[in-house]
């Protein structure tokens, strides 16, 4: 047989669960799926099936129509609603976290095939199956070129499936994180606030947001090389993040040489005491930088603003806010905190 293996881009050979009461039929079928290189993993009835499921995470679940305990159909049911669970608990976190959408889309992808073979061939038992979820339906006897196709294309659809999760995931990273820093950027930002607007205003919930300039960074970059700005910005960026501890708590690259602090859950007072530490954190830094008037290192200025949500107010109220008293932070000096 010519061309690709299905399984030739994964180091690890796929998994076979193979549920049927009849014996003869099991080891039959493990000696063709292993002939094809497969792993092969045996259960004799539905409900085998469903614990072997969690733990040997099968690529394909061959599954017998008849059988004892259990039989292929409600096992199929049970398989599909385990597929939902998993569903359901990522989008349950779908309105903390824009980017979980990929999340969403792989869980969808997640669901393993089943692929039903079974001695009834009546149309009910064939309907039956495919609303019980099976992804095909082959009968008994079995014809075994016709599922070693029906397998091989299976599992090149997973494997399709898999590398476009892969590529779906790679562009969301793209999509949410600045290159320089490795921090979220402003899309992320942007997301990250009219999602936390919207979840606060229900629960009446305080939002504060810290927005941070670096000092005269225009002459740093003219005195040491913008090559030199950009390591600056990755110190400046890294200390940060370390400051900022909340899990619900997200710092972005808000522009060139800002940063923002979004601070779901917080009032004035702890959005002040993060960025009192944010600054001393930089300021300990110790990055040279004769071409400040404030300081011989590199110094932040920063605006705090703090607000419950509303659904007549919007997000870009907080950020005139902050950014008001930013400015103020500059005109009155530099290297300070105004809130
Ligand atoms: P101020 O104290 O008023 O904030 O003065 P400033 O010089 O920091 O402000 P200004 O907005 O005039 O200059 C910001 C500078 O940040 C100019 C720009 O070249 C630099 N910058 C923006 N993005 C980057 C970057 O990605 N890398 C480097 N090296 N520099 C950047
Ligand atoms: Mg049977
Ligand atoms: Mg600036
Ligand atoms: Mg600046």
């Amino acid at each position: 047989m010519s061309g690709i293996s299905p399984f030739s881009l994964s180091k690890q050979p796929p998994v076979i669960l193979v549920a049927d009461d009849d014996k003869t039929i099991r080891l039959l079928l493990r000696k063709a799926m292993e002939k094809e290189g497969y792993r092969v993993v045996e259960v004799s009835d539905g409900k085998q099936c469903l614990d072997a499921y969690e733990t040997v995470k099968p690529d394909i679940v061959l599954l017998d129509a008849v059988m004892p305990e259990m039989d292929g159909f409600s096992c199929c049911k049970q398989l599909l609603q385990i597929a939902r669970n998993n569903l359901i608990s990522a989008l349950a976190t779908f309105d903390t976290d824009s980017a979980i959408g990929s999340t969403v889309i792989s869980k969808l992808w997640e669901r393993t095939p089943i692929l039903m073979i079974t001695s009834l061939n009546d149309e009910e038992s064939v309907d039956r199956a495919f609303e019980a979820g099976a992804t095909d339906y082959i009968t008994k006897p079995i014809h075994w070129a016709v599922l070693r196709q029906r397998l091989r294309r299976l599992l090149q659809q997973a494997q399709v499936y898999k590398q476009l999760e892969a590529a779906n995931q790679a562009l969301q990273h793209l999509a949410n994180v600045d290159g320089l820093t490795g921090l979220a950027n402003r899309r992320r930002f942007d997301d990250y606030l009219n999602t936390q607007w919207i979840n606060l205003a229900q629960e009446e919930s305080p939002l504060s947001l810290i927005l941070c300039d670096i000092d005269f960074f225009k002459f740093y970059n003219d005195r040491y090389g913008h090559p030199a700005g950009d390591i600056c910005l990755q110190q400046v960026g890294a200390v940060l993040n370390r400051k900022a501890q909340k899990h619900q708590d997200l710092l972005a690259r808000y522009g060139g040489e800002e940063f923002a602090v979004i601070m779901p859950n917080t009032h004035a007072s702890g959005a002040l005491h993060v960025a009192t530490a944010m600054q001393a954190a930089v300021r300990d830094l110790q990055i040279v930088h004769h071409g400040s008037a404030v300081s011989q290192y590199v110094t932040l200025s920063m605006g705090v603003a703090t607000v419950i949500p509303t659904w007549e107010s919007s997000p870009s109220d907080l950020i005139v806010g902050a950014d008001k008293a930013l400015y103020r932070a500059k005109a009155e000096g530099r290297d300070r905190i105004v809130s």
